[in-house]
């Protein structure tokens, strides 16, 4: 088949970065998934070791440990981890989501303590933000966090917080005035500090190498100097970081897809049905014309994303449109996978079935699909 990939205008440097995640994706990760995926193992060496290449820290400051290089780069590596598993793109784009809230709000002092070990992948980084009560409508959470001394003492449980079991420092927004997103504050917590402690860990669909974790937070002291901006920036903080890290699920979209598309392809041409390859029925090759096509659309749409967010012009527009509608591509794409392989596809003898379990969540994490087009909706309306 042809590679999709050659069909962009992809800068030398991304390229390069592909080609070298690539490798590392479909030799060293590609060699556990299929036991880890089934054993719900996540190993964090394997991170360290993407560390090691250069290829976790992509858009982070080179002074902080990172590659000094744009999301244009960065999308290139979270594409090619979840063409061979979605669980690892999304431990890579998770961390980012944590260096970014530190990047852009953080003091210089809490830049230098936390961003380098996050970039150069020797620690997880993880977002604290869902509660049971307030998923969608993230302003309305109730953890709290009172000052007492030099701490912030903090009470409440956040849910459905990715790796929150291996991550070192997590981002977790709390309330600390009135109702409302100006009511939150943003701290960075480290999972040593008095007082935090680990729920249930959630059995999914799917995405079982990345781990989902309650988190219960008891009188968890969190010293003052850990504030991330100034008390009442927290929801701004979250919904900025969700802004770069919506580009991320993207091309998390976009390598599920493409990893299912390739096998589409391949055994509509080795499967024969009625004495011929079953890739010579249109009513095959309209549906992966249709599924190439979708990608190619949804490909434009996360570059363009990320080229803004390079350009450091405004993109949270085009997150959230690159988010919708590569994300309801790779449900579509990895549904219609499953389909042209028929009864095998839906056997764990070929790994559709995963992809398409892997882009359920996709249209749900970072703000839902319904969220996004609230979004879209507002900002055309507005
Ligand atoms: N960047 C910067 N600021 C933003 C912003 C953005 N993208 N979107 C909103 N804001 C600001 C607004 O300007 C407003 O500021 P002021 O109070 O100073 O006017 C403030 O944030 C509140 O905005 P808004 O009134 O739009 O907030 P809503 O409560 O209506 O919520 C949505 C907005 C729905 C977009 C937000 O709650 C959201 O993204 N929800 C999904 C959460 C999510 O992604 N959860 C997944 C968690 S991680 S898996």
């Amino acid at each position: 088949m042809s590679d999709f990939i050659n069909t962009i205008h992809e800068s030398e440097m991304a390229a390069e970065i592909r080609k070298l995640a690539r490798k590392f994706s479909q030799t060293e990760l590609a060699l556990h998934i299929e036991q880890d995926e089934h054993d719900e193992k996540f190993r964090p060496e394997l991170i360290a070791r993407l560390g090691s290449l250069g290829l976790t820290g992509v858009p982070v400051a080179e002074e902080f440990g990172g590659g000094a290089l744009g999301y244009q780069e960065y999308i290139a590596v979270i594409e090619e981890l979840a063409a061979v598993n979605a669980g690892y793109a999304i431990s890579v784009a998770v961390t980012g989501l944590a260096q970014n809230a530190i990047q852009t709000y953080g003091s210089e002092a809490q830049k230098k303590k936390y961003i380098p070990r996050l970039a150069m992948g020797n620690g997880i980084g993880a977002f604290g933000l869902s509660e049971a009560s307030s998923g969608s409508d993230a302003a309305s959470l109730r953890t709290q966090a009172v000052k007492k001394g030099k701490n912030y003492i903090i009470n409440g449980t956040k849910l459905w917080i990715s790796q929150a079991d291996i991550a070192e420092v997590i981002i977790l927004m709390a309330r600390t005035g009135g109702p409302g997103g100006k009511g939150v504050s943003a701290f960075i917590v480290e999972k040593s500090m008095k007082g935090f402690g680990l729920g249930k860990r959630e059995k999914k669909m799917g995405l079982h190498t990345s781990h989902t974790m309650e988190l219960v937070l008891e009188d968890l002291e969190v010293p003052e100097e850990n504030l991330l901006g100034k008390e009442g920036d927290g929801f701004k903080v979250a919904i900025q970081a969700l802004d770069s890290g919506r580009i991320t699920i993207g091309a998390t979209a976009l390598g599920v897809a493409r990893a299912a598309l390739e096998v589409a392809i391949k055994q509509s041409k080795t499967r024969e049905q009625f004495g011929q390859k079953i890739s010579s029925f249109q009513g095959i090759s309209f549906m992966l014309a249709d599924m190439a096509t979708s990608l190619e659309a949804s490909r434009l749409l996360v570059q363009r994303a990320a080229w803004l967010k390079d350009q450091k012009a405004p993109f949270s527009l085009a997150s959230a449109m690159a988010k919708l509608f590569s994300t309801d591509m790779a449900m579509k794409v990895t549904t219609d996978a499953v389909q042209v392989l028929g009864g095998s596809g839906y056997t764990q003898e070929f790994p559709v079935e995963r992809y398409m379990r892997e882009a359920k969540v996709l249209q749900i994490v970072e703000g839902t699909n319904q969220i996004q087009r609230m979004i879209i909706g507002r900002e055309l309306t507005q």
